[in-house]
């Protein structure tokens, strides 16, 4: 079982932390019909959707993602880098002690979810005003002993790693039929990724199959892969595009109004596997 930790766009949502983004207005009631679909989305692929607690005062709390990154045996809290954002993390650490062992970044360490990539042995961490050297160090040290490396990306045309670059499912030959094989696609079964090669460097993603987003829409890179299944946002059809045509399975949602809060797919839950969970 799926669990998907969500939380309700908030009526502060138009004083959200901005870092590339001019502010436009934010329509509280469209982004919340938004919210909504992709709860309903996520429900659909599986997920039982648990919301955390109403935030109305954090203009920020319905990007959950940034507040903590779940591996199987542990759940680590971020220190969000956004001051505004560290009140965030108090719901996220009591839901997830239902399900987890947990540890927390601690000060001066700042870290962001939506600067870590997780993939099956590496784990890739944004070098960005969100996650300072610190915050990466002690994730590192946290999940060393579960097997996974940490390798830092350095990351300036976007807020965040995951804005520029997020995972798909694993290749299968068949995706690549008729196609000039992928850079490392022979070499292991490990999960695809999106990227967005005008906001990030390639090159420490060398030997992943690296797909790339269409290049009139270099917003698209973030998008969420639940089991078999890549949800994109309706937004970037192009970039759906692609990866249909590549033979992935996708499903899009509307995901304007949070876009203009800095907000993606990933951004909006934190989803991990219920069978891992401790005993409550
Ligand atoms: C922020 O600047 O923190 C929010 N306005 C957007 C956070 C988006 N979260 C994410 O990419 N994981």
């Amino acid at each position: 079982m799926l669990i998907a930790l969500t939380r309700a766009v908030p009526p502060s949502i138009d004083r959200c932390e901005l870092t590339h983004l001019e502010r436009t207005p934010i329509d509280y009631a469209r982004a919340a019909e938004q919210h909504d679909r992709y709860e309903a989305a996520l429900a659909a692929l599986g997920c039982r959707v648990e919301r955390l607690p109403d935030a109305p005062d954090l203009p920020d709390s319905v990007f959950v993602e940034d507040t903590a990154v779940v591996f199987d045996e542990l759940a680590v809290i971020a220190r969000p880098g956004a001051v505004s954002r560290r009140g965030e993390v108090t719901a996220a650490m009591a839901a997830l002690e239902r399900y987890r062992r947990v540890a927390c970044i601690e000060a001066p360490g700042t870290l962001d979810g939506g600067d870590v990539l997780v993939t099956e042995r590496r784990v890739f961490v944004g070098d960005t005003p969100r996650t300072n050297a610190d915050g990466a160090r002690q994730l590192a040290a946290l999940i060393a002993p579960l097997g996974f490396d940490v390798v830092r990306v350095p990351v300036t045309e976007c807020l965040h790693l995951k804005s520029s670059v997020s995972r798909l499912p694993p290749v299968r030959a068949s995706r690549f039929a008729g196609q000039a094989p992928l850079r490392g696609s022979a070499a292991s079964a490990r999960h695809a990724l999106l990227i967005s090669r005008a906001w990030i460097d390639a090159a420490p993603f060398d030997g992943f199959d690296v797909i790339d987003v269409d290049s009139t829409e270099p917003a698209a890179a973030n998008v969420l892969t639940i089991g078999d299944c890549v949800l994109c946002a309706e937004e970037y059809p192009r970039t759906r595009g692609v990866l249909d045509a590549r033979g992935f399975v996708t499903r899009s949602v509307p995901a304007g109004e949070l876009a203009k809060a800095e907000g993606g797919l990933t951004c909006g839950s934190l989803i991990f596997d219920a069978v891992d969970a401790r005993p409550v």
